[in-house]
């Protein structure tokens, strides 16, 4: 399982080991001279915010024990804490099996939530907003215009992975979907905003990654050569040390789809 210390990235340690030591005021050296001005408040602020670990309930692994699962907005959201550089607890919720603390956390039993403020706040798209208001920087925001991008994919992904009639269109339909991301990204990307990576893209990649797993293992399915950008796009996401360290195994991806496939 992965543990808070190492969501806690190396450079913000430093950072941090530096602005608790901080003297009242400024300049800092760097072994090699140049001086960084900052002020106590802000290594002040940036121990109050950063050393206590954010709180967040998420899926547990039904293959291995102890392990992080396969909901793709539970790790949009742990996404989001490793791309802000914030440390966090993951607590392992077995959904099969809802515990009564983790159902009086969350009355609708699902993942994930988090503890912002003292408050425990569900659902991927309100706790990445807050996590946007509470701790901008570095900021993840996808401009408004951007942030429906690709939107479609993941509804079009399970529609063809449910879909037990080879002509019934589902497969047609995500490939219109992945068409249009395709050109989006040919034109504008490497990533939806551009040349930084955005909160549109955390919530994007790993349902891409569920979307290559399932239709790779029950459909035989994978993204055609004919869209090069969203297999390039997938590429560049997927290896990003943040996504690795957040992704769930396949084989809890593959059990976690089985239920629509086979239902
Ligand atoms: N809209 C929610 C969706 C969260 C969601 O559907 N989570 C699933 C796991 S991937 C869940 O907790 N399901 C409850 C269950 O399986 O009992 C979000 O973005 O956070």
């Amino acid at each position: 399982m992965m543990s808070t210390a190492s969501a806690l990235s190396c450079s913000l340690k430093h950072h941090l080991a530096f602005g608790l030591r901080f003297p009242q005021n400024h300049a800092l050296c760097r072994p090699n001279g140049a001086r960084i001005t900052t002020s106590r408040s802000l290594a002040v602020t940036m121990a109050a915010t950063s050393t206590t670990p954010l709180e967040v309930c998420v899926k547990a692994s039904v293959t291995t024990p102890n392990k992080l699962g396969d909901c793709p907005f539970c790790q949009r959201v742990l996404l989001t804490f490793e791309e802000k550089h914030l440390p966090y607890d993951m607590k392992l919720v077995d959904l099969a099996n809802k515990p009564e603390w983790f159902l009086q956390i969350s009355p609708e039993g699902k993942v994930p939530v988090a503890k912002l403020d003292e408050k425990w706040v569900p659902d991927s798209d309100v706790i990445t907003q807050s996590l946007e208001e509470k701790y901008p920087d570095p900021p993840l925001v996808t401009p408004p215009e951007k942030a429906s991008v690709g939107s479609k994919i993941f509804s079009t992904f399970i529609g063809f992975l449910k879909s037990k009639d080879p002509t019934d269109g589902t497969e047609q339909a995500l490939l219109n979907e992945l068409s249009s991301f395709n050109d989006y990204i040919k034109e504008n990307g490497p990533f939806i905003n551009g040349e930084k990576i955005s909160a549109a893209d955390l919530s994007l990649g790993p349902k891409l990654y569920h979307l290559e797993i399932a239709l790779g293992h029950y459909k035989k399915w994978s993204v055609p050569d004919t869209l090069p950008y969203v297999k390039s796009y997938m590429e560049t996401i997927f290896s990003m040390d943040s996504f690795v360290k957040t992704r769930a195994s396949p084989d809890d991806v593959i059990a976690g789809w089985r239920p629509k496939v086979m239902g």
